[in-house]
């Protein structure tokens, strides 16, 4: 009997560490294969490309709410998508959300539905607020960006950095470009990482509700994962390949 109880023990100390799996802390971006338009419509994107580790998808089931409420995945879920090019990281994030909230300002866009993302450029954690490579840049659905760096919000430091956003008949999508090469002390290089979070803000008639990807509090830096600049670039679209050999053909 002991010897069974023991089994069983084992059995939900292996198996139980499955079914209640952590989110992953890790963010795989691959390398852009180019042509990116900031736009809001991800075709150019070829997220059936993507990988598992490429990939991150947020609901209440494994991320945090750390204020507020989600009922369902069609109150808000949300699957989230990044490459890079030498410049340049991309963000595509494709949202359920059964209300919008979009009636705020740039400089208060985190009253929006929004994603936000967190940056420790260096790879080196330190202060946040504090250190000049830490820092929060939230994009609303309206597709206006507004980077934070410390306490005193409103600070649009990185003026390059594109944003926008579409409608969807179950939600919005946001898709961003940040120029990583103007964030201090940060550089892109193939295999590296950078100390990286993802939050978003479920707005519903002016009822803020907040999805943490990692830990439970998202000003805390110890708390981010890590982005991983693969340095494979994302498989190129096969019809592009055919309409090449068939234009290389017609040459000839
Ligand atoms: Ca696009
Ligand atoms: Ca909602
Ligand atoms: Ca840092
Ligand atoms: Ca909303």
């Amino acid at each position: 009997m002991r010897i069974r109880i023991l089994t069983v023990g084992f059995l939900i100390l292996v198996f139980g560490g499955n079914l209640f799996a952590a989110v992953p802390d890790k963010l795989v971006a691959p390398r852009s294969p180019g042509n990116l338009k900031i736009d809001g419509d991800p075709a150019d994107w070829q997220i059936k490309f993507f990988a598992d580790e490429q990939k991150l998808f947020l609901s209440k089931d494994n991320g945090f709410i750390n204020v507020g409420d989600i009922s369902n995945d069609k109150d808000f879920s949300a699957t989230t998508y990044a490459m890079y090019d030498d410049k340049m990281l991309y963000i595509l994030a494709i949202v359920k959300d059964d209300i919008i909230d979009k009636g705020n300002p740039p400089n208060t866009n985190w009253k929006n539905d929004c994603i936000e993302l967190w940056f420790d450029g260096a790879d080196d954690v330190g202060a946040f607020p504090g250190q000049p490579d830490n820092l929060q840049l939230n994009v609303d659905v309206n597709g206006e960006p507004w980077i934070y760096r410390d306490v005193n919000l409103n600070a649009k430091l990185v003026p390059k950095t594109e944003g926008a956003a579409e409608k969807t008949a179950d939600g919005y999508i946001i898709e961003v470009a940040v120029p990583l090469a103007e964030v201090p002390d940060t550089k892109i290089v193939d295999g590296g990482q950078i100390g990286f979070s993802i939050s978003f803000v479920d707005s519903d008639n002016a009822v803020w509700n907040h999805l943490l990807w990692l830990g439970n509090n998202e000003v805390n830096i110890n708390e981010w994962g890590k982005l991983i600049f693969s340095g494979e670039t994302l498989a190129v679209e096969p019809l592009n390949k055919l309409a090449t050999v068939w234009g290389s053909l017609k040459i000839r």
